[in-house]
């Protein structure tokens, strides 16, 4: 099911940083994770689409998503399968900013994909300055092996939470899992409750 681990997989090593959270190791390079191929996208037809909880939709072409305001952040990722990396340098388009002036009364949010992927978080999860639809990583382009042109960068949750290749969020009245979590991974993913399974 998981394709695609680079060799930087092997690579990580016990830390006492207070920053790396239970039962995690610190990667040196920066492990692929896909559950399947790696789509082309090509910029001419992306856009980044919000649905609200009634079916009404606002969307984003590429070069409107670039005109967004566009923030730098430096977060540590955490990804279940027990790498962690420190200080990652994003840049991108805050979701407050995508959700601003969209009816975001439902409680829950689904991240969806190119390619089917998606993943489910509490719309608290991604609003207040928590989340981000980035496009660049260490001052370069995103590459589509880490989910460019555009991922999800939520970095207080596990990382499947961050969807790359990402196409849009769904809001939802009532949560539902997304492709991890309906195969046993955990509803909500904080890696400081080593919240990684079902009944975790
Ligand atoms: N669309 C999509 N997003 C995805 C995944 C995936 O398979 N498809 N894997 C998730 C998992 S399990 C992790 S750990 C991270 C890995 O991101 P990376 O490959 O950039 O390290 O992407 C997440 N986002
Ligand atoms: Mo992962």
């Amino acid at each position: 099911m998981v394709s695609g681990l680079s060799p930087g997989f092997k690579r990580f090593h016990r830390s006492d940083d207070p920053r790396l959270p239970p039962g995690q190791f610190v990667a040196d390079g920066f492990p692929v994770l896909s559950a399947g191929p790696t789509p082309v996208i090509d910029l001419q037809r992306w856009r980044f689409t919000v649905t609200d909880a009634h079916g009404d939709r606002r969307q984003w072409t590429w070069d409107e998503y670039q005109r967004l305001p566009q923030e730098d952040v430096r977060k540590d990722i955490h990804c279940v399968t027990r790498w962690s990396k420190f200080d990652t340098a994003w840049r991108g388009v805050s979701l407050d900013v995508l959700l601003h002036g969209a009816d975001t009364d439902a409680g829950y949010a689904m991240v969806e994909s190119v390619g089917g992927y998606t993943t489910n978080v509490p719309l608290a999860d991604i609003t207040g300055g928590k989340a981000w639809v980035v496009h660049e990583y260490d001052g370069r382009p995103l590459t589509a092996e880490h989910g460019g042109p555009a991922r999800m960068l939520i970095p207080h949750l596990y990382f499947w939470k961050s969807a790359k290749w990402v196409s849009g969020v769904r809001l939802m009245e009532h949560d539902q899992q997304g492709f991890w979590e309906a195969l046993g991974y955990h509803d909500y993913g904080d890696p400081w409750r080593e919240q990684r399974y079902w009944g975790d």
